[in-house]
């Protein structure tokens, strides 16, 4: 049978009277044992009272603003089933999750009794007094030698049974050394690390010994990496900056639902008292940055239109593939600096001669398309400007020029573009290059192609030329830092030699990095990729 109990605010240790800032629960929510029901605030530390029993709440019997002791009754929850009501007890005082009593066992640094000091001075940062906690597991360090620290700001964060709980640092410095790692154990008093105090002169650097030089501050365990989370290209959470996440004012229960939806708290302006984040301010971000109101890098955005004012609409989901591809497409347009360079190559006799040899390639079973000789002929200019085949390093200060030749395609299917690569194409001569080309396609086009097929290009080449147009602006498949547009050959008249005369001429729109491509050397890539087009007997003759 169902029965009601009330749960109190547990033992606070020495605090008395503490502010309700909010109450997270209302009559008729269902409760699961440690959802947190309200958020107490001291002048201290700001600490959720989570329930010490699941069920449904009936009755709230505290309101925002109201001071709170240890005994003080928050709710009433009716507690459903034989089974749950046996083990539901009478009233709920106790601390639970050993949270509450926890944060009230901060002290501040500021309170720490320390000898004066004029120069810096370098004090060991100790795990406090863990109470019943030994061998407790680091599971994050938040800190690397070198990092200038805020007081307060977590150094490492651990994690019991019960509860997680960062150690913040005693006061502003410079950390000197870490001393502990992820999965180390460590107790009340183990060294957490050095840490570099300089004051002005006349402040006063933190004690050195182990009792009440740090504080825990609770936070509820948060996963490893937040989830991304992807809604439509260009719409996408901005990554939490752990630094900022910590040092933001908001209750355990909010930390852990800005963790749950991936938002940076850093990002996210409080709206309550104090400037205290609220759950409500994290829904307002996420709303915000997923409806386009802001997107990360501070975008402009795009204005929200309601269509179907306007007439009928039909709405068409992406497929998987666009979805994977459009944030790819958006970030290498939006970080990379592009310009493309156009220009028009002569493939008159290359032309001639790909007809020639395409009955003989037919007999084969190789389909010796046009895109064959620009693969090969790309190879050959690759070799001549071997900046195309490089990316930027990571910290961009350097050139990874790649000495193999993996040249990506990008294939239209009915799934959307995808990139296969034809691995070490300067091995292989025009049959090869062609039979590569359309074993890669069917496989694309049929939703076969392996992670590894789409790896490792060192440039790329899309091909419209089979479709149509005269030019356009291809985007660059970052890191590369080239990609050599094609579009449709045309018989057009050339002036030579005082004549107009017919050639076949295709377009070549290559896009280029520029941070990395001057604009000489991709127009002389270009210039010499027309060359080596042009040049037949050069792209038909055996590979060496
Ligand atoms: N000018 C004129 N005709 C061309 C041409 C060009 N530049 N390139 C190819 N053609 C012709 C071919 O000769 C072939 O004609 P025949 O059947 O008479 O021989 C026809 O166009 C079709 O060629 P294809 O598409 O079967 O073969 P391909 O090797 O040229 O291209 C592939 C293969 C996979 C690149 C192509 O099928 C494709 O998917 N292209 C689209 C790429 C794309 O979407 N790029 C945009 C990316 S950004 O959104």
């Amino acid at each position: 049978m169902a029965e009601t109990t009330q749960i109190s605010v547990p033992d606070l240790g020495d605090f008395d009277a503490v502010e309700v800032i909010e109450v997270l629960v209302k009559v008729g929510d269902h409760v699961e044992l440690e959802d947190p029901l309200i958020t107490l605030e001291s002048d201290k530390a700001t600490m959720d009272v989570p329930a010490s029993i699941a069920g449904e709440v009936t009755q709230i019997l505290v309101s925002s603003g109201d001071s709170v002791s240890a005994g003080t009754p928050i709710v009433e929850v009716r507690v459903a089933g034989e089974a749950d009501s046996a083990e539901a007890p009478a009233d709920s005082g106790a601390a639970p999750a050993a949270s509450v009593a926890e944060a009230a066992a901060e002290v501040p640094a500021a309170e720490a009794e320390v000898p004066a000091a004029e120069a810096p001075a370098e004090v060991a940062v100790k795990v406090p007094d863990l109470g019943d906690f030994d061998e407790v597991e680091v599971i994050e360090v938040l800190v690397a030698a070198g990092d200038t620290v805020e007081a307060e700001q977590g150094l490492i964060t651990l994690e019991s049974e019960k509860a997680t709980m960062d150690v913040p640092s005693p006061s502003a410095g410079t950390v000197v050394s870490v001393a502990v790692a992820v999965g180390d154990k460590v107790s009340s008093g183990s060294v957490v690390g050095v840490l570099g105090v300089v004051e002005a002169a006349g402040a006063e650097p933190p004690q050195e010994s182990g009792e009440d030089q740090t504080v825990i501050q609770e936070r509820p365990p948060a996963p490893p990496t937040a989830p991304e989370v992807v809604v439509e290209a260009g719409r996408q959470l901005p990554p939490i900056d752990e630094k900022g996440f910590s040092k933001a004012h908001a209750s355990p229960s909010v930390r852990k639902f800005a963790r749950e939806l991936g938002a940076n708290l850093a990002e996210i302006r409080g709206t309550g008292k104090k400037g205290r984040i609220t759950e409500a301010d994290i829904k307002a971000f996420v709303k915000s940055v997923l409806a386009g109101g802001r997107t990360a890098g501070g975008l402009p955005p795009v204005p929200e239109v309601d269509f179907a004012r306007f007439g009928e609409v039909v709405i068409e989901k992406l497929s998987r593939i666009q979805k994977i591809s459009g944030p790819r497409l958006h970030a290498s347009w939006v970080n990379l600096p592009h310009v493309t360079q156009h220009d028009q190559a002569d493939v008159t006799e290359t032309e001639a001669m790909r007809k020639t040899l395409k009955e003989k390639a037919d007999e084969r079973g190789i389909k010796l398309t046009p895109l064959a000789f620009i693969v090969r002929a790309t190879v050959l200019a690759l070799a001549e400007f071997p900046r195309f085949a490089s990316s930027l390093s990571n910290d961009g200060q350097s050139l990874v020029l790649k000495q193999y030749r993996h040249i990506g395609f990008a294939a239209d299917t009915p799934n959307g573009l995808m990139v296969p690569v034809i691995r070490s194409a300067d091995t292989m001569d025009i049959y090869e290059l062609a039979g590569a080309l359309s074993e890669l396609s069917a496989k694309a086009r049929d939703g076969k192609l392996k992670p590894a097929d789409m790896q490792g290009a060192v440039f790329t080449i899309s091909s419209l030329g089979g479709i149509g147009g005269t030019a356009f602006t291809p985007i660059i498949n970052a890191p590369e830092v080239g990609i050599l547009g094609v579009s449709k050959m045309e018989t057009r008249p050339v002036y030579r030699e005082g004549a107009f005369v017919p050639r076949l001429m295709v377009p070549l729109s290559l896009s280029y990095d520029h941070r990395v491509i001057d604009g000489a050397y991709a127009v002389r890539f270009t210039t010499r990729l027309g060359e080596i087009l042009a040049d037949v007997n050069t792209l038909v003759a055996a590979i060496p």
